[in-house]
Formats: structure tokens, C-alpha cells, sequence
């Protein structure tokens, strides 16, 4: 069971604090730094404070459940699959799901093609779990999901040159358009697929009867195309780009955590 000092107790009443994951808590699929989790205590002790990340919650945990705390009773809200997964004070909230959006019938000539793709695809490397469904998305890899870290990095350097996974996109975006769906590049190996709109910004819903006025998002993709993009540039929130884990703790001391606001 969460327990904490309610919303409405803290500093900062009105304000919450959303973190993308990847590249922003920690490095890609890596756990956060200690430095990491004492800065988001004392945060906490200031304002309300949430992850969004578009992985599922396993790796999501994997990253941020260490060093003494589980995720999803530490964050006030714990956003997994871009909110698509989400808890409040420990406690699950309702969701949709990406089956029942795009329908077993529309789902299979999908996932058929993606898989003929990669198969046909010649890359340096192939290892293993190439579609991974999830509750809310798909996430498609061409090297597969079992890939090591220097695999990861190995792909993603390959990837910059010979552009596997925007050229895909772009193939599944013009064969699959009347699917209504969005096609996201957030990570290393792979991409997202899920319904319009079920971005990031997905995860504003849950938050939308909180009373929040000031709702910042701190986030590495920020760019158009990058996965943090949608959420970093909406109307709702305040966006903080940042490169690495360390450019997230210097924002949050120049905010919150040095007397300033
Ligand atoms: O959080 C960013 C992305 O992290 C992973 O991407 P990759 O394995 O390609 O580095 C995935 O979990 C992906 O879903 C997620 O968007």
C-alpha cells in the first residue's frame, strides 16, 4: 500500500511532475542511479510526482524499482504503455485496450505482414521477439527484443545509417492507413504501434480531475516523431527536454529542490 503526504499537503499543491523513462530516469533499459531516486524522495516531498513511460511496467520496473523502492507504490502515479497500464497510490485505474481498439480481424493482416517484413528484412543481426503485445500496444522490433545492450547499441547505430524502422513506418503507416493508427520511433530497437492518440498525452486523462495547474514533463524524445513529443508540446504541460538522467536532476534542483521555483 502507497503511503504518502496527501497531494493537497505538499509545497507545491498544484504541481505535478511527469517523467518520460528511457534516457530520462535512467539510461535505455538500465536501472536508475541512486543519485536518481534520492532526488525524486526529496521531490516528493514537494510536489506530486508520476512516470510515463511507453514501455510495458516489467522493463519499466526493471529500471526504477531499485534502490529500495517498487515504482509503483513510490510514484503518486505510475504510467506504463504511455498510461495505458496506470495506477494511483499503488492502486490500478481503468483502461482501454489495444485488442479491442483494432479487432482480432483488422489485428492479424498486421501482424502477418510485420512479421513477412522482418523476415525478409537482411540485417546484420536477428535475435528473438519480434512483435511484443501488449495492453495497450504493439511494440515491433526488427533486430527482436531479446537483443543484448551492446546489440541494442550495435542496431541502433546501423539503424541511423540505413534507416530500418522509419523506412518500415513509413510502409505500414501507407498499408495500414484506414487503421487509425500511430506508428512511434521511442527507444533503440524497435517502435510502438497503437491507436491516434494514445500517445502520451493518454496519461493527461488520468490526471485530468486532480486540481493540477502546473504539470511539468521532462522527456528525451521531444521531438517531432520522438515519443515524448505529443505530451512535451501540449497546451496542458510545461516541457523540459533533457539528454540524460543527470539533465533531469539539474532541472529538478533549479526548480523545486534549491528554494527556487
Ligand atoms: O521508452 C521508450 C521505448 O523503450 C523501448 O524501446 P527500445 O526497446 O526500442 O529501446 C520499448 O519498450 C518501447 O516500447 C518504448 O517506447
Amino acid at each position: 500500500m502507497a503511503s504518502s503526504t496527501p497531494f493537497s499537503s505538499r509545497p507545491f499543491p498544484k504541481t505535478i511532475c511527469m517523467f518520460d523513462v528511457d534516457g530520462t530516469l535512467s539510461l535505455a533499459r538500465q536501472a536508475a542511479t541512486v543519485e536518481m531516486i534520492e532526488t525524486l524522495k526529496k521531490l516528493k516531498e514537494q510536489c506530486t510526482i508520476a512516470f510515463v513511460g511507453g514501455s510495458d511496467l516489467v522493463k519499466i520496473s526493471e529500471q526504477i524499482s531499485v534502490h529500495g523502492i517498487d515504482a509503483v507504490q513510490f510514484f503518486d502515479f505510475a504510467f506504463a504503455e504511455n498510461g495505458l497500464t496506470a495506477y494511483k497510490l499503488g492502486q490500478p485505474l481503468a483502461s482501454e485496450s489495444f485488442i479491442k481498439f483494432v479487432g482480432e480481424e483488422r489485428y492479424k493482416p498486421l501482424v502477418n505482414f510485420i512479421l513477412h517484413y522482418i523476415a525478409d528484412l537482411d540485417i546484420p543481426m536477428k535475435r528473438g521477439t519480434f512483435v511484443e503485445f501488449r495492453n495497450g500496444m504493439i511494440n515491433v522490433s526488427p533486430i527482436g527484443r531479446n537483443a543484448s545492450i551492446q546489440e541494442r547499441l550495435d542496431f541502433q547505430a546501423y539503424d541511423k545509417i540505413h534507416k530500418i524502422r522509419s523506412t518500415f513506418v513509413d510502409i505500414l503507416k501507407e498499408k495500414f492507413a484506414d487503421y487509425g493508427l500511430t506508428f512511434s520511433i521511442g527507444g533503440q530497437i524497435s517502435f510502438d504501434v497503437f491507436p491516434a492518440g494514445w500517445d502520451k498525452t493518454y496519461s493527461l486523462n488520468h490526471i485530468a480531475g486532480e486540481g493540477f495547474t502546473d504539470i511539468h514533463f521532462f522527456g528525451d524524445h521531444t521531438y517531432k516523431g520522438g515519443n515524448d513529443y505529443e505530451i512535451y508540446e501540449d497546451s496542458r504541460t510545461i516541457g523540459h527536454a533533457v539528454t540524460k538522467p543527470e539533465d533531469t536532476i539539474k532541472i529538478l534542483n533549479e526548480l523545486f529542490l534549491s528554494g527556487k521555483k
